[in-house]
């Protein structure tokens, strides 16, 4: 808790939108209302400073399109007309719904959807302690493909875990290399500490993003093709003889087959795949190699790909051969999240199923609602999501939403694409209305989040929102009923609760990296049907066009901030850079209103045109509002293609053609 003095006090609070900093704030609270809401400034990432999105949070909290009632549908699917109803009759029609469809269908039938919006382990979906609920229901499991999971699979079979370096410790770094992440942009805290270190910095990235402009040196390879260039830098580092041959022997398994591997991928070859001029490959394999330590910045951008798991799986390797990994300020950091211990099995309870249950993909939404069978899905819980404006093939999305025999529930803050669909809307807890703590998957910390005021008009918790609606199914198992207090301290457990709520937030110690040795050769990729080797895979959208990337907007979150009018404003309309060279050949010019289409789809969108991208590469982003844009986003051009690990999202891996309007 905070401190009070007079009729004010202030609170701790922490930042649960998905990024990777975890800001811890203070919210002054007049009166039991917020007044104020600042970076906490002994957080040692925060530093007092929050972001240009969430320096609007409470004029989000006060938003005039806040939902802050019951809703029902009275229009048809996709128009948005909604009665205020009573939470009562809300819960009764649900659960009568869910009654009807488990003893008609099954509990398969239900799909429980936690999105991203929220990454508090007790009202968001990182513990998601509602699954007790559906797990008593015998509803499908769902699957967290959407974000990170390509990469994560990938690197664990490189290290036996993703959570690599101490981003604290780029301090401490020699050379970074940004590759294929946007933090000024994404997650600006780590920034200060790669500031501290007076590093030479180098962005691998196809676009010059606002962090490449900021960079000493920027590549531009091709999209896709960052496994290719890992290695090529490796070859590099192999032939000079930069290796640390003590550290190869003494920390790593299969050598040997892995050094014939990289010796395949010569400069002059990798120059062929990526695109880049051979003299910069072997310039930056030299940097590399007389550096230490060097430490890689990658983050999920990198991975949205065919080979996006490969990728991360490919440059774990490089600091094994230059034996950064032993060295403070080297290795490489994509998220710390297996860092963290916190008893997520206990909170989620999967032990409550009945029976087996199949898994549908996140990132599969067109596919779970139009082609799964036996059972098909008949009621979808959208919970901190909006699969309309975040889902790859936005069209299916929309055919699956508007299927009149589903029964769609969505918990949300704002009138959002997704909410349009919705049979019932239920209000829900913002931050400061509800407690809870985050795990930042881009520091070491744990971060408190006090409850400071009272939600507005009728909004409830998610974990409140599930007591009631059990209740009201007559459900008898005792674990949904628990409280926020006791679920806060069974996920917590073997960490000091009470040090971390007074204090705001407390620094975890990390786990060893790699786990045991680097897994050059990896069994566990092997038995997964996986080269059992680190390598390269290529690209994989089959269609024609310049190479489309849709990354995080500078003023949205995802979706997140999409109706905020000043955001809106700041991100002004729709727009698509394309290179000087691909527009003359296609007879567009600064400004020209285009429609950008595929097979899949198409959307609009305002020529911009640049060398910021590089030829054959076209660049917008993410996160706007099919509604505001007339009907249709980027995402309508996506496919919903699984990457090489995990199921992951293949959003920058998309082929478009582009004409003048
Ligand atoms: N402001 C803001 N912050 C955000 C978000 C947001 O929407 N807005 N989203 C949040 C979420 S959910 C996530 S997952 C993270 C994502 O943040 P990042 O991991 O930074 O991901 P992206 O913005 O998708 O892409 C980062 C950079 O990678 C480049 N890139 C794309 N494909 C390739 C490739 O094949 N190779 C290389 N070398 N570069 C490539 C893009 O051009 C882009 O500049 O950010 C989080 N933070
Ligand atoms: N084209 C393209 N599309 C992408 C990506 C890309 O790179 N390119 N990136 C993808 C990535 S990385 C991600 S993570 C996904 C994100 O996709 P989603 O998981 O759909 O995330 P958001 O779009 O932020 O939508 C989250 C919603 O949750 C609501 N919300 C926030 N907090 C709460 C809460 O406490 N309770 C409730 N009930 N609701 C809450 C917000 O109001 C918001 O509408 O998008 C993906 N989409
Ligand atoms: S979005 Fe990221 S940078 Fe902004 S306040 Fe939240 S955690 Fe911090
Ligand atoms: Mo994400």
């Amino acid at each position: 808790m905070g401190w009070g003095y007079d009729r004010w006090v202030k609170v701790f609070g922490a930042c649960a939108l998905d990024c990777p900093d975890g800001c811890s704030w203070e919210v002054t609270v007049e009166g039991g209302v917020a007044v104020g809401m600042r970076g906490a400034k002994a957080h040692p990432v925060t530093r007092g400073a929050l972001c240009v999105k969430v320096n609007r949070y409470l004029e989000q909290v006060n938003a005039a399109d806040r939902i802050r009632y019951p809703m029902r549908r009275v229009g048809r699917k996709g128009e948005g007309r909604f009665e205020r109803i009573e939470w009562d009759e809300a819960l009764g029609e649900i659960a009568e719904r869910l009654g009807g469809i488990v003893e008609e269908y099954g509990g398969e039938a239900i799909w429980p959807f936690p999105g991203t919006g929220n990454l508090g382990y007790i009202q968001g979906t990182e513990g998601f302690p509602v699954r007790r609920f559906f797990n008593v229901l015998g509803a499908s499991l769902h699957d967290p493909t959407i974000c990170s999971a390509a990469g994560s699979a990938g690197l664990k079979y490189t290290l036996g875990t993703a959570g690599g370096m101490d981003p604290e410790d780029f301090a401490h770094s020699g050379l970074v290399l940004l590759w294929g992440t946007n933090p000024l942009t994404s997650g600006h805290h780590i920034w200060k500490f790669i500031q501290d270190s007076g590093a030479y910095t180098v962005a691998i990235d196809p676009v010059r993003s606002r962090t490449a402009e900021r960079c000493d040196e920027h590549l531009a390879p091709l999209p896709g093709t960052d496994a290719a260039l890992a290695l090529g830098l490796m070859n590099v580092i192999v032939t000079r003889g930069a290796h640390d041959a003590g550290y190869l022997a003494e920390k790593t398994v299969g050598w040997y087959e892995f050094r014939s591997r990289i010796m395949e991928f010569t400069p002059d070859r990798v120059a062929g795949i990526t695109g880049l001029p051979v003299e910069r490959i072997v310039e930056l394999g030299e940097r590399i190699a007389r550096t230490r330590p060097t430490a890689i910045r990658a983050s999920q951008g990198i991975q949205r790909h065919a080979g996006g798991g490969m990728a991360l799986r490919t440059m774990a390797c490089l600091p094994a051969v230059t034996g950064d990994w032993a060295i403070r300020g080297g290795g490489l950091h994509y998220s710390t999240s297996g860092h963290y211990q916190l008893d997520v099995p206990s909170l989620a309870r999967f032990d409550l199923l009945p029976n087996p249950v199949r898994t549908l993909s996140q990132t599969r939404v067109g596919a779970g609602l139009l082609e799964a069978s036996d059972p098909p899905v008949k009621a979808l819980f959208v919970i901190a999501a909006n699969p309309v404006g975040s889902n790859p093939e936005q069209r299916a999305v929309i055919e699956g939403l508007s299927r009149e025999d589903l029964f769609t529930v969505v918990l949300e803050h704002f009138p959002t694409d997704t909410v349009d669909y919705a049979d019932i809307v239920l209000p829900s807890t913002m931050q400061p209305e509800h407690t809870d703590f985050v795990a930042a998957y881009g520091n070491l910390y744990l971060a408190w989040n006090e409850k400071a005021v009272e939600p507005p008009g009728e909004c409830l918790s998610t974990t409140e929102t599930f007591r009631r609606l059990a209740r009201r199914m007559g459900l008898t198992e005792p674990a949904l009923y628990e409280s926020d207090e006791d679920l806060l301290r069974t996920v917590l457990r073997g960490y000091d609760i009470d040090r971390l709520r007074t204090e705001g937030f407390l620094k975890i110690e990390p786990r060893p990296v790699p786990i045991e040795k680097i897994n050059f050769i990896s069994p566990l990729a092997e038995r997964a049907g996986h080269d059992p080797l680190p390598g390269y895979t290529p690209p994989g959208d089959p269609g024609t066009g310049l190479i489309l990337i849709s990354a995080a907007p500078h003023y949205f979150l995802n979706t997140t901030f999409g109706s905020n009018p000043e955001l809106r404003r700041r991100t002004g309309e729709s727009r698509i850079t394309i290179h000087p060279d691909d527009a003359a050949a296609r007879d567009i010019a600064e400004g020209t209103p285009v429609l950008v289409a595929n097979a899949r789809g198409s959307f609009e969108a305002i020529a911009e045109v640049s060398d910021r991208v590089r030829p054959g590469v076209a660049a917008t982003t993410k996160g706007r509002w099919a509604k505001f844009t007339n009907g249709a986003t980027v995402n309508a051009t996506i496919a919903e293609r699984d990457s090489d690990f995990a199921g992951g999202a293949v959003f920058h891996d998309n082929r478009v053609e582009i004409t003048p309007r």
